[in-house]
């Protein structure tokens, strides 16, 4: 047997077939700091239920896969200090061994898909490191998209990446990556990075039908739905280039490697932009929520 455990509310959604979305717990434990962390998790929840969908945050507790958290066990991963960074290589074991674990876009995808949960929103994916002809860093949310029928809505892909090469696997690995009213490939904190989005659409209506579609075609894998960060939160491009070279210059100074090196960046880039990044990203999952729920709608008008 699986070991899923729902929460109520999305046991009743279940019960009643409404829409739901699925929520990762990685950017509440590694992405962002404590208090800000759990009010976010807390905004994220709602603004989906104001969308019109249930929401379903994921973590690994107790040897079981939490989908959906009550209100005590958000409190608890978010101010946990010990929760683990799940991926699809852990999280078998994590369970096994019954530790606190956060779950990546890769492994919420996964429990996301074992739930029967087809919408997931987040902040941006993980991708390829700059430098990764020799690290070879390159994060396994990106294999997850190509094998997992999940849609992820997120503002692009973290902009401490190398997009380019970030948009050349995708390719390569045939995920659909969709501009949402836009051409351009945002870059997290900016609207644009200045690369194309390989596709675009402009309502949840056509993400929905091509999330069905593939099913239908049984194709495998999900969508990466690339929803830029609404103009007034945006820090621009060329304010954040200049930073993001600061904070990986100190990344490699500092030798980080590995699962430390997005959580590392994102806290360096926290303080050279005085907090204001931490703004953006909040302002950003928030409307990636609006529009996963959204889209959970419609596949589900879709369906019935
Ligand atoms: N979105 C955010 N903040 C984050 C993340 C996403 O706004 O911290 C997390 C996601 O869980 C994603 C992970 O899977 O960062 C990528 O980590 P890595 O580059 O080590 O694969």
């Amino acid at each position: 047997m699986i070991p899923l455990t729902f929460s109520p509310e999305v046991t009743e959604a279940r019960r009643t077939g409404a829409p739901v979305v699925a929520l990762e717990s990685t950017i509440i434990t590694h992405g962002m700091p404590y208090p800000q962390n759990l009010q976010t998790a807390r905004q994220v929840e709602q603004t989906v239920r104001d969308a019109g969908a249930v929401p379903a945050t994921v973590a690994l507790m107790e040897g079981r896969i939490h989908v959906g958290l009550d209100a005590a066990r958000l409190e608890r991963l978010a101010s946990a200090a010990d929760a683990a960074k799940i991926s699809r290589a852990d999280l078998a074991a994590c369970l096994a061994t019954g530790r606190t674990g956060a779950t990546t876009v890769a492994a919420t995808m996964i429990c996301a898909h074992l739930a029967g949960i087809a919408v997931f929103a987040t902040g941006g994916i993980g991708g390829v490191h700059a430098g990764a002809e020799t690290s070879f860093d390159i994060s396994a949310d990106l294999h997850e998209l190509a094998q997992t029928p999940v849609t992820v809505v997120a503002a692009g892909a973290k902009a401490v990446l190398d997009l380019a090469r970030t948009l050349e696997v995708l390719e390569t690995l045939g995920v659909p990556v969709v501009g949402y009213r836009t051409g351009d490939f945002p870059a997290f904190w900016s609207r644009r990075s200045g690369l194309s989005a390989p596709l675009r659409m402009d309502s949840a209506r056509e993400i929905a039908a091509a999330h069905l579609m593939r099913a239908r075609l049984g194709l495998a894998g999900g969508q990466l739905v690339a929803n830029p960060i609404p103009p007034e939160a945006e820090i621009p491009q060329d304010v954040m280039i200049p930073l993001i070279a600061r904070a990986l210059a100190d990344a490699k100074t500092e030798n980080i490697a590995a699962k430390a090196v997005t959580p590392f960046l994102l806290s360096r880039i926290f303080t050279l932009t005085g907090g204001r990044s931490l703004d953006a990203n909040i302002a950003l999952v928030l409307n990636n929520a609006r529009l996963a729920a959204e889209i959970a709608r419609e596949i589900d008008k879709a369906r019935s």
